[in-house]
């Protein structure tokens, strides 16, 4: 369903078994040598989730990208798998956008996890420009996810992100504020066995924008 120019909201985007393994190699990522930790941004708050990034960091002091957590501990970002990849093509390609993905953030939100109104605009001026997406995957419990216009103060549209669904927005709606609110416990699937929301977000940067030209 396309919500707004650019943006689109897919329903139950992944099969109950296409979740498990999303969360699965969530987890096992975020649990894993290089785990994911609460950053804290350069204003000096702590963000409501825990958050590991692939391909490479997002520095939550610089807002840049990196190939080491030098805002933390100074491991090098895990590759992004290329089933990820493949998963981000495929959502923007039902979008009828093209993304060749080389960063993703993992969130993962407890009961009280949360996260504020936000541009994602990091990725570089080339991605932007071109209304290169982010491609956004849920998978566990309910998040009433928040979607504004193109300034901080804009009117916001509530809606639930459910297990499953997947969320894109690029071209005119790249730079949307977007954030979450609250996530809704114990909505999640019964069959996954778990409480608590993961997010993907896929996107493509300036430097694989270059790579491809
Ligand atoms: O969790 C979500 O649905 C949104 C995540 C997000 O906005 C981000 O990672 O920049």
């Amino acid at each position: 369903m396309e919500i707004a120019p650019g943006a689109h909201h897919f329903r139950r985007a992944l099969t109950i078994d296409e979740q498990r393994a999303l969360a699965d190699r969530c987890r096992a990522l975020m649990d894993g040598p290089v785990p994911a930790y609460v950053p804290i941004v350069r204003g000096g708050g702590t963000m409501h989730v825990r958050m590991l990034c692939l391909g490479r960091h997002w520095n939550a002091q610089t807002y840049q990208y990196e190939s080491t957590r030098t805002d933390y501990d100074g491991l090098p970002a895990p590759p992004l798998p290329p089933e990820f990849q493949a998963l981000a093509r495929d959502i923007a390609g039902r979008a009828g956008m093209s993304l060749d993905p080389d960063l993703c953030i993992l969130n993962f939100y407890e009961a009280d996890g949360r996260m504020g109104l936000h541009q994602d605009k990091d990725e570089g001026p080339v991605s932007i420009a071109a209304g290169i997406p982010v491609v956004s995957v849920s998978v566990g419990d309910t998040a009433r996810f928040l979607f504004g216009g193109l300034k901080r103060r804009d009117p916001v549209e509530a809606m639930s992100l459910c297990s499953g669904d997947a969320f894109v927005f690029g071209g005119p709606a790249r730079l949307r504020y977007h954030g979450v609110s609250r996530i809704t416990p114990h909505t999640a699937p019964p069959e996954l066995g778990f409480s608590g929301r993961f997010n993907v977000t896929f996107r493509q940067s300036d430097e694989a924008c270059r790579a491809l030209s």
